[in-house]
């Protein structure tokens, strides 16, 4: 119940080594026998033994095989009396806890009549009294016992070195892991599972069994998370020596889970979601997320267990740069420069839509962060797409090959070991110790110590007496909770400049011998600083963060003719697709801003809708580039642009750009779907799932401006589609074609897909989300929602199930959700004290939904903040909701 702070950080006062764990799992009440070695830590001053422990049953505590004293501080098993030396000894624990009440789905947990483990962050506790903290490594021996006819498969980590029958109808298996790990990469699994298998032999020429656990049923889906899994193991081999170092690797799916998946050593827990996917049933978009968490967990296996986390403020250690490294894993698999953009444009509109709100909002915190109440919630966006985003800026500072050098004398240093932000970050500048990144490193580090956003502000002026383009660059950062100042930071901007013909010109700065061709990365380390170009024959329109090389918010004041000359020319596709962006967002920030209450019927200018037109029917540009282009900022990227925000304001001006958008390019839209639609027997890859993404886009248009008096034909087109479809991708596009478009097909269309997938559940959550996110028609879709919380396939202790519904209407539909008589925030504050009395973790994030409360204008302010207040106001909330609300209420 207290503050963690990272100042506090010491080490241990004992060290466990060996642990052998005995499970005789029951549902009930399962029986666990801990026998532990442990030693006192000698540059620890001398005191008690305090092991953590949550809800845990105790029953016996035997030290050198012998009853001994102990006492209860709290849930801290507390030994006065242990050995005085720094020689080890053997301590005993046997406790009981009952797996099936465990609804917080930490520690032991049953799904489906399985049992699994969650331990990360602290989750061990609730197996077993430990030292329960990422620094304490062990190596571990785990037998367990249970049922066989009901539990046939018995998984723990590392190898399986003894199995048998025992009497009963019992049987057991033992597991030893050779590598020590700390106790939050332990786990268990026990079940009816089965297993798609297969043998590689790596690079290395050492051979691996590879095993996809799945319930019996599903194991024809589990065909893209191997081909997944395989990938990822030769990719980490060939892109940084990082070999697969067991013999075997397991990868098994559950129902029932808090978070995306679990990089246990050798065991990897995955949420269902994550696994599954087969074509009737996922979409592209699915069979890309299983790809790039299957190679997140599997690169943990390098960057989070082999090298682990001092303490949990290091959390971005591993998952600031395990992310970068899936990200450059998918780019790697997408192969082509424009799908490898595609795959970047879309981690930035991720970035933006969900960290750089976070890092302007209550939560905001540092990627290092100083002190948390529940660590639960800081598993964030900042610790980890953030992280990703300064580990990439590593990457440019050093160049690819720099960046492998440090990874490999990270390694060569920490391999086993637990460590800390700085030890990557002092690797990273002594393998490369002439870059500006080792002359920079102290302030470089800001990044992991000043939370927000900073913004940088750019400013062109060009002198065509002296042929001369000046470009001034300047950076802030605004105040964040408990951090009013911020200095410099160093800051990557990669640029160009392009011509009047559209191509890039050469750059010579002042003070270079010669000009080189294409992008120059300036590194901003001051609040102002200015570059001199040289020998620039005509005025270049200047293109700025390309590739988004840094976290930042680019402020320019282009006009919307440089905009439009880099939307239709820029040679870097990030930036290219920015320009389009900014010209839509200008419009809907003067709309918003010009008309109170009254929206014009027609935002969008001529000149940028003949740009979109000129990109639609572009014949070298990718379909996936191009549905991005297409595809208008959304509602919450516009709030987030805005001091005081009015959310049915930006949904009225965006309702009626999306509307122009889809009646003046008809005849566009109605050519894209007829030259997409056919992309042939279904293949997940990035070309034909670009040809989906750019056709379902142009039903969507057609659908809408067909209820607007456009031509007629499409919904009843698309409803045929959403019957013949023979992928997920097809039917689902068409089926939100006609709920985003309000037609009468809607209904029968949602009705049918219920019936077709009413037993696949990763399906039925897809049915739950878009009627969630429907667009509001006259307060239609609370009603809606409240109903479907009362439908029988609808159980707000499955997160699945709870994030599909509940959250989609809560974060992901913001003019359903903030209603001018407050019924969305009082849903709101209903649902997160039902959920915290089931699960703390998902109520928490669920009450995050509110984050940006304290922006909105009245109405709505006033009633958000009373709907926090009775939340906060229950007595027996958990730590992980009560940081939240207190933080947001501050
Ligand atoms: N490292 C894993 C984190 C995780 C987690 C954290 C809190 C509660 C439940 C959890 N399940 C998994 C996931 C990852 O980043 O790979
Ligand atoms: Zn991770």
């Amino acid at each position: 119940n207290t503050v963690t702070r990272r100042q506090d950080y010491a080490p241990p006062a004992f060290w466990i080594d060996i642990v052998h764990l005995t499970f005789d799992l029951e549902p009930t009440k399962t029986r666990v026998l801990n026998k532990m070695v442990l030693r006192r830590n000698p540059d620890v001053p001398a005191q008690p033994l305090r092991l953590d422990g949550d809800e845990l049953n105790l029953a016996r505590v035997m030290l050198a095989g012998q009853g001994c004293s102990f006492r209860m501080e709290g849930e801290t098993l507390v030994l006065e009396n242990v050995p005085e030396g720094t020689e080890p000894f053997e301590l005993e624990v046997f406790t009981t806890c009952n797996p099936e009440k465990n609804s917080k789905l930490m520690g032991l947990f049953m799904s489906g009549g399985d049992f699994f483990t969650q331990c990360e962050a602290e989750g061990f506790r609730r197996i077993t009294y430990f030292l329960d903290r990422p620094d304490v490594m062990a190596t571990y021996t785990v037998t367990l016992r249970a049922d066989k006819a009901r539990y046939p498969v018995l998984l723990s980590n590392g190898n399986l070195v003894d199995e048998g029958d025992l009497e009963g109808g019992r049987h057991f298996a033992t597991w030893h892991d050779p590598f020590k790990k700390p106790s939050y990469l332990f786990a268990v699994v026990a079940g009816q599972l089965v297993a798609r298998e297969q043998r590689i032999t790596t690079r290395a020429g050492r051979e691996h069994l590879l095993q996809v656990y799945v319930r019996p049923g599903d194991l024809d889906q589990t065909e893209h998370a191997m081909n997944s899994l395989i990938h990822s193991v030769l990719w980490d081999e060939a892109r940084f020596g990082l070999a697969l170092d067991l013999d075997r690797f397991m990868v098994v799916a559950t129902s029932d889970f808090n978070a995306g998946a679990m990089e246990n050593k050798g065991l990897n827990i995955f949420n269902t979601k994550y696994v599954l996917a087969k074509a009737s049933t996922a979409t592209d978009a699915d069979f890309d997320a299983v790809e790039s968490v299957i190679g997140h967990e599997y690169f943990h296996n390098w960057t989070g267990d082999r090298v682990t986390c001092r303490d949990w403020f290091q959390l971005s250690l591993k998952e600031g740069l395990t992310v970068f490294r899936d990200q450059e894993f998918s780019q790697d698999l997408a192969g082509t420069p424009s799908a490898r953009a595609v795959k970047r444009i879309q981690d930035v509109i991720n970035l933006r839509a969900a960290q750089f709100p976070e890092d302007a909002g209550p939560m905001a915190h540092p990627v290092r962060p100083d002190e948390y109440l529940e660590i639960s919630n800081f598993y964030t966006t900042t610790i980890y797409e953030k992280g990703a985003e300064v580990v990439r800026m590593y990457q440019t500072l050093v160049g690819r090959d720099g960046f492998r050098k440090g990874m490999d004398l990270y390694f060569q240093r920490h391999d086993g070991q637990a460590v800390t932000c700085d030890d990557f970050a002092a690797a990273m500048a002594d393998a490369n110790p002439d870059s500006e990144l080792a002359r920079l490193l102290p302030q470089f580090k800001r990044w992991y110590s000043q939370a927000g956003t900073p913004v940088v502000k750019a400013q062109g002026q060009y002198n065509a007496a002296a042929r001369t383009y000046t470009l001034t660059l300047s950076q802030s950062c605004a105040a964040t909770p408990g951090q009013p100042h911020k200095a410099p930071f160093v800051i990557p901007v990669r640029m160009g400049l392009v011509g009047a013909d559209g191509r890039d010109l050469p750059l010579q700065l002042d003070h270079w011998q010669r000009p080189v061709e294409g992008s120059h990365t300036l590194v901003l380390t001051e609040p102002t600083a200015t570059y001199t170009f040289v020998g620039v024959d005509s005025e270049p329109v200047p293109s700025l963060l390309r590739g988004f090389s840094a976290p930042v918010d680019l402020e320019w004041e282009a006009t919307p003719e440089q905009l439009l000359h880099l939307l239709a020319n820029d040679s870097d596709p990030f930036s290219r697709w920015e320009a389009g962006q900014r010209l839509a967002l200008r419009t809907a920030i003067e709309q918003i801003a010009a008309s109170a209450g009254a929206t014009s019927a027609a935002p969008l200018n001529d000149a940028y809708l003949a740009a979109l037109r000129t990109v639609l029917r572009h014949p070298d540009l990718d379909a996936a580039f191009k549905a991005l282009v297409l595809t208008l900022p959304d509602e919450d990227y516009i709030a987030d642009q805005l001091d005081v925000v009015d959310p049915q304001r930006i949904h009225a001006v965006c309702d009626a750009m999306a509307l122009q958008l889809a009646t003046a390019l008809q005849a566009d839209w109605a050519w894209a779907f007829e030259e997409h639609q056919h992309t042939g027997a279904y293949s997940p890859d990035p070309v034909s799932a670009g040809r989906r993404e750019l056709a379902g886009l142009a039903l969507h248009q057609l659908c809408l401006a067909a209820t607007h008096g456009g031509e007629l034909v499409w919904p009843g087109r698309a409803y045929q589609r959403f019957k013949d479809a023979g992928n997920m991708t097809d039917r689902l596009n068409a089926l939100s074609a006609l709920v985003g478009s309000g037609h009468d097909l809607a209904g029968r269309a949602l009705q049918r897909y219920y019936e077709l997938f009413r037993h696949e559940p990763l399906a039925l959550d897809k049915w739950f989300s878009l009627q969630a996110r429907a667009p509001d028609r006259g307060g239609n879709v609370l009603p809606q929602v409240r109903a479907l919380l009362k439908h029988p396939d609808f159980s707000l202790r499955t997160p699945n199930r709870a994030r599909s519904l509940v959250f989609s209407f809560c974060h992901g539909n913001p003019a359903a959700f903030h209603r001018a008589d407050a019924a969305g925030y009082a849903f709101w504050a209903d649902r997160v004290l039902e959920l915290d009395a089931i699960n703390p973790q998902v109520a928490a994030r669920l009450a995050r939904a509110m984050d940006s409360w304290a922006r909105l204008a009245e109405p709505y302010r006033s009633a958000a903040r009373e709907a926090i207040a009775r939340v906060a106001a229950k007595p027996s909330l958990s730590n992980d909701v009560r940081e939240v609300v207190t933080r947001s209420l501050a």
